[in-house]
């Protein structure tokens, strides 16, 4: 690896085990996956670790339910995910399993760092808890959650965030001294702005911990299938304790290998389900463990599905498989990232999805593709003629491809993928303008061979461009686009900016290949 690699280490949740992977699963993962493949293609040294999460209470009920060992079941999920994700081109460097080994050390290294800096103790607790969010709630949060008649959570023992029972329990237990952080968290988030995103999802974050925040309970003794806490096997470690050490045990740590590198991470990717462990609880332990804190959480949106939340009860929970039965992967991949401002809470209709495809993508790249290839085959029997005279049309044209490299990288930067595509559908209907405004048929009619030269270099170079933009989304579809274009066999995952990102590499002389559709339309 080239010394000036920077390192760029993005993660996703790690997912539970007692339930198959949905489309929410899919949609983290997907955004993790572009943001890698984005920085790998501008040369960084990137690390993409997703996983799953296989311990705690849920887990080991839904073993239990079935009759099967909590680590059986935890591997037939496990299995799901594995041959899932290729399937999606998800392309992660690691997959961590928290009943690992290797993930145990480095939970049981974070106990011990936290209990030698006097930050764990023994106690009592007495609290509600959501079996199915693995979630405590005070009797004050309960007394402050309201349903519209006016009766409080508290008296309905009802969890404000899943509507289900919660239970009162009471068992010995240790503590994680989470009250004497909470001016350092507040000093910290106000501190880096880029902390949490998006911006909203700050300032709850911030009302959150202004609030006051109250010693955490980290582990219990009510269930057995966990990380023990060492040298008292009675308890297991509290799941999010458990959970968030993934980001790092996966790295290595405690042991100083070559990938802690990666760490502290630049993005943790999440549902603004779990924001509150990620942008408090996990800064706290790592403040408490002397340890740097992640660069940026960014917490998206919610799926519902075809107007309705999606849940196990009503059975309509999207499932990749069969999702993958009916789209290409790419459209998922594309869609997913394009409908929703990313951050905000979206719908999946299949009707959107169809129409989104039939638009973007086969009207306007695909039609771009074809007819620009097309006329290249018809007039100059596919062979990329040489500039002739560059005009300020032209001129514009190039300035608008230099203006959308820039843009998509900053717009990824701020993961910001709506955005990104958005500007690549800008550039796209520029071509299509282009091709409309110089009428290359009429060029080639009035033997205007300098001109028509010029345009279809123009064309066929701005395609190049755009595809390598959009190979980080729709790896599969910008393999073939480019190697209709190049004529060669195209390994997306090798392509590296510095080497392709310029203008006018194309060499006049070229041989492009005939065009074959890439985004036949969906009827
Ligand atoms: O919370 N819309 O695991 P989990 C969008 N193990 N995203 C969704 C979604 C939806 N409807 N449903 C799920 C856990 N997600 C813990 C995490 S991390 C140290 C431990 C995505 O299986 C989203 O990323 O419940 C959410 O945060 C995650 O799945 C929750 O996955």
């Amino acid at each position: 690896m080239p010394q000036d690699q920077k390192p760029y280490y993005v993660t996703t949740p790690i997912y539970y085990v007692n339930d198959e992977p949905h489309l929410g699963h899919m949609y983290t993962t997907i955004a993790a996956d572009v943001l890698a493949r984005q920085h790998r293609l501008a040369g960084d040294d990137v690390f993409f670790l997703t996983g799953v999460d296989e311990h705690g209470q849920k887990v080991q009920q839904a073993a239990e339910a079935r009759d099967i060992a909590p680590i059986a079941l935890a591997d037939q999920v496990v299995q799901r995910y594995e041959t899932l994700w290729p399937e999606l081109s998800i392309r992660n460097d690691d997959f961590i399993r928290t009943s690992s080994d290797r993930h145990k050390a480095g939970v049981h290294a974070m106990w011990k760092r936290l209990l030698d800096n006097g930050s764990i103790y023994k106690g009592f607790y007495e609290d509600w808890y959501c079996v199915p969010c693995e979630t405590y709630w005070t009797e004050t949060q309960l007394k402050d959650a309201v349903f519209p008649d006016g009766k409080t959570y508290l008296e309905a023992e009802i969890c404000p965030d899943c509507k289900r029972s919660v239970e009162k329990i009471q068992e010995e237990s240790y503590f994680f001294k989470l009250s004497e952080y909470q001016d350092k968290i507040i000093a910290h988030i106000n501190e880096n702005s880029d902390f949490i995103a998006p911006a909203s999802r700050k300032n709850e974050v911030l009302r959150f911990v202004e609030g006051g925040l109250r010693d955490l309970s980290i582990s219990r003794t009510t269930f057995s299938w966990g990380v023990p806490v060492p040298d008292d096997e009675g308890h297991v470690i509290y799941v999010w304790i458990d959970a968030l050490s993934n980001y790092l045990s996966a790295l290595g740590f405690p042991e100083d290998t070559e990938n802690m590198k990666y760490w502290p991470a630049d993005l943790h990717l999440i549902g603004k389900d779990i924001l509150r462990f990620h942008a408090v609880y996990w800064p706290a332990m790592l403040m408490a463990a002397n340890l740097p804190l992640p660069k940026r959480v960014f917490a998206h949106g919610w799926w519902t599905v075809e107007g309705e939340k999606m849940s196990k009860s009503k059975g309509n929970a999207l499932r990749p498989a069969d999702l993958l039965d009916q789209y290409e992967s790419d459209t998922l991949r594309y869609f997913l990232l394009r409908e929703v401002p990313f951050g905000a809470d979206g719908d999946f209709s299949h009707d959107s999805l169809k129409t989104r495809y039939n638009t973007e993508l086969a009207n306007d790249v695909g039609n771009l593709l074809n007819r620009s290839l097309s006329m290249l085959q018809k007039y100059r029997d596919g062979i990329l003629p040489a500039v002739a005279e560059e005009q300020s049309e032209d001129r514009a044209l190039i300035a608008d491809i230099e203006g959308m490299q820039r843009d998509v990288a900053m717009h990824l930067d701020n993961q910001a993928f709506h955005l990104a595509l958005e500007r690549v559908n800008q550039m796209v209907s520029h071509g299509n303008r282009y091709v409309a405004e110089n009428e290359p048929w009429r060029l080639a009619k009035e033997g205007n061979d300098n001109r028509l030269d010029t345009v279809l270099y123009h064309l066929v170079e701005a395609l190049r461009l755009i595809a390598v933009q959009l190979s980080p989304f729709m790896p599969i579809k910008m393999e073939q686009m480019l190697t209709q274009i190049m004529s060669k066999d195209i390994d997306i995952e090798a392509l590296r900016l510095h080497d392709l990102a310029g203008w006018g590499l194309l060499e006049a002389g070229h041989q492009c290949q005939k065009p074959s559709p890439v985004f036949p339309r969906m009827e």
